[in-house]
C-alpha cells in the first residue's frame, strides 16, 4: 500500500498532527518519547506511518536513541518504493535554535540529515512547521526554517515544500491541501 510517513524530533507533534488529519486517536503526550514503535494507520486508500521521534528523551540511553534513528533510516530504505511522501515535522519555534546549536558544535543536525537523506532517496518531502500558534513572527520564523534547510527565503517561494500548521488547534488546512495536490500529481504521472 502507498504510504505517507511522518518523521521528526520527539515532541514536535507528529502524532497530534496525524490525529488531526485522520481522526484516529493514536497516543500523544506532553513528554518526549510517547511514540516508541513505528505505527501504521490506515487512512482512506493510503497508510499513514507515525515514527518515533529522534533526539532527547528522558530516561533513554544514548545507544537507544541511536537505535531509534537507525530504525527510522532502515524503515525508509526498506519501504522507499511505497513512500509517496514524507512529512518532516518540526517545532517551528525552536527549530532554528536547535540547528544553530548543532552547527556551532560542528555537527549536522538530525533534521538536516533526514531532509537530505529523503532527497537522496528521491522521496518527496515537505516540512510541516508545527506549533505555529506559539510563534510571534510567523513569517520570520518560517524564513529561518527554510534557510536552514537549504531553501532560499522568503519561505513563500516554497509553497510545495514548507507549510505552517497548528496540529493542536486543528489548523492544518494548508498541509491537507498540499498532500492532496502531491498525491494527485503522483496519480497523473503513473
Ligand atoms: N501549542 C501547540 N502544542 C502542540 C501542537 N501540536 C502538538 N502539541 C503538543 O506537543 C506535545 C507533543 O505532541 P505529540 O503529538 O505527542 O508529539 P510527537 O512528535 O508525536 O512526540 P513523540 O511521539 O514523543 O516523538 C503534546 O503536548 C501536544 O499537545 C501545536 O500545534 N501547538
Ligand atoms: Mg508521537
Amino acid at each position: 500500500m502507498k504510504e505517507i510517513i511522518f518523521a521528526g524530533r520527539s515532541n514536535v507533534g507528529k502524532s497530534t498532527l496525524i490525529r488531526a488529519l485522520t481522526g484516529t486517536k493514536i497516543p500523544v503526550g506532553r513528554r518526549p518519547g510517547v511514540t516508541r514503535k513505528i505505527l501504521k494507520i490506515p487512512y482512506r486508500n493510503i497508510q499513514i506511518t507515525d515514527m518515533p521521534g529522534f533526539g532527547f528523551m528522558s530516561g533513554v540511553s544514548e545507544e537507544s536513541l541511536e537505535a531509534i534513528k537507525d530504525n527510522i533510516v532502515h524503515y525508509i530504505e526498506d519501504n522507499a518504493g511505497n513512500i509517496v511522501l514524507a512529512v518532516m515535522v518540526v517545532n517551528a519555534g525552536s527549530f532554528a535554535e536547535i540547528v544553530d546549536r548543532w552547527n556551532e558544535r560542528g555537527e549536522i543536525p538530525v533534521e538536516v540529515e533526514l531532509f537530505e537523506f529523503l532527497q537522496e532517496m528521491n522521496i518527496d518531502a515537505v516540512v510541516a512547521a508545527n506549533k505555529i500558534d506559539k510563534v510571534k513572527d510567523a513569517d520570520k520564523t518560517l524564513d529561518g526554517i527554510a534557510e536552514r534547510l537549504g531553501m532560499m527565503p522568503p519561505w513563500r517561494q516554497w509553497p510545495d515544500r514548507i507549510v505552517p500548521v497548528s496540529a493542536k488547534k486543528g489548523e492544518i488546512k494548508g498541509l491537507k491541501e498540499l498532500i492532496r495536490k502531491i498525491l494527485e500529481e503522483k496519480q497523473k504521472s503513473l
